[in-house]
This record gives C-alpha cells, structure tokens and sequence, in this order.
C-alpha cells in the first residue's frame, strides 16, 4: 500500500520538473526570435507580454527585440521627420455643423495647425485628450497665436455631426476648431495617410499631429502634454518661415 502511494506520488510529480525545465529553456530563446511588446506612444514601456501601456492604456504593439537590451527612450525617428504636407489627402469630410468640407484645402492649407483623434463615445483616452486641447485653445488666443486645431473622429459611423456638435459644445469649442467625421471609408483612409489607422477604435493612438503647412514643417507629439507645453510647440511651428 505505501509503495503504490510511493508509486503513485512519483508518478504525478516526475513530469512536472520536467515541464518546468521544458518552458524555461522556452523562455531563454535567443534574443533574435524574441517579440517585445512596446507602447507606440511610449517607446520606453516594454513588456514581454501583451498587454496595455501603464501610462496612457494604449495597447502595447510587438516590435522586434533590440539587440540593445535597453530601447531608445525617443519615438523613432519616423514618426517625426518622413512626414509631409504632400501625405495630406483632400479627402470628402463632414464637420460637426454639417458642412461638407475637402480635408486639406479647407483645414490644412496655408495654416498652423494641430490636429488629433478622437471619438465621442470613448471613456477612456479622449475625454482627458479633447478636454487638453480646449486648454491649448485656450492658451493659444491668449498668446495671440493663430492655430487651428482639427479633431478627427475614428469612429465616424457613430460619430454624425450631430454628436460631433454636442460634443464640441460641451468641450467650449471655438470658431478655430474643427471636428471631423464623414464616410467610413473615407476617414480610414485619411487616418491611414496620416499615420494614424487602427483596427479598433479603443486602440487610437493620443498623438497630436502639430504643423505648419505653409513651410511644410511637421512634428508630433504626446496628446496628454501640458498643454503649455503643447502651445509652445505651435508656437515654434507657426514661426518657422
Ligand atoms: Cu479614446
């Protein structure tokens, strides 16, 4: 009786070391087949695992394991200096009065201008985002900075300009600030070109596109900055010549 129990006792705990010795040595793979997965907004949140960005709850996003185990603590250099005016499409847009509008003629051209994403029914990212660009409004009239700021929605089925309206009555919009919407295919396509496309909406990126087109200079920047400090980046965009 004591032997089976032996038996048995033994029979149920040999494979487990054996497992456990199995998955680390799955775990110590090398490094070159390995996927991290990084914040796109935060390049310095990595994690091995999936899951969301601690700072701002982005979904992190897998990237190649850097040969350098410590990543880059700035965004990579893509995402500021290849883009261009020349990536903004004239797309069909709806703003939130109704009005028909063509994306870069009547928002874009010749302007200073910030532009970011949102959409009405998140709870999350864009209340905090849109309530961040009422403050830069704010901050930018009483500098005497003329800036345009453009909220496209990633979301336009649900976003008619209807919503869009009450939405920008509840965030104080002014005169100066646009919110976009339009045909689904439409808006993916203009958030494509603009770097910005996601599958799902909850995934949309809290960047700030900040430019001035008439000298064709761009940059980007964290949706959630002070908003000081994002008036003092439309600052040096509109003083470039
Ligand atoms: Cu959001």
């Amino acid at each position: 009786m004591l032997l089976k129990v032996i038996a048995i006792t033994l029979f149920l705990f040999i494979p487990i070391p054996s497992v456990s010795r199995a998955q680390s040595t799955r775990k110590r793979k090398p490094a070159a087949a390995r996927v991290v997965y990084a914040c796109p907004m935060h390049p310095d949140v990595t994690s091995t695992k999936p899951g969301r960005c601690p700072k701002c709850g982005m979904t992190l996003r897998p990237v190649k394991a850097e040969p350098s185990p410590t990543p880059s603590p700035t965004p990579p250099a893509d995402a500021a200096l290849t883009f261009s005016s020349a990536k903004i499409p004239n797309t069909r847009i709806v703003d939130q009065n109704g009005k028909q509008l063509n994306f870069y003629d009547d928002l874009i051209k010749g302007k200073t201008v910030a532009v970011n994403f949102i959409f009405t029914t998140c709870t999350t990212v864009c209340p905090p985002l849109t309530a961040t660009f009422r403050k830069v409004q704010q901050t930018a009239s009483e500098r005497g900075l003329d800036v345009k700021l453009v909220s496209v929605s990633v979301d336009p089925v649900v976003d008619t300009p209807e919503r869009l309206r009450a939405f920008a009555e509840k965030f104080n919009a002014g005169q100066s600030w646009t919110f976009v919407t339009g045909e689904k295919g439409e808006i993916d396509s203009l958030l494509q070109s603009l770097g910005v496309a996601v599958t799902n909406k909850n995934d949309h990126t809290p960047m700030i596109l900040i430019g001035n087109d008439s000298v064709d200079y761009w940059t980007r920047a964290y949706g959630l900055s002070p908003p000081s400090r994002l008036v003092d980046l439309i600052a040096e965009a509109a003083s470039r010549k």
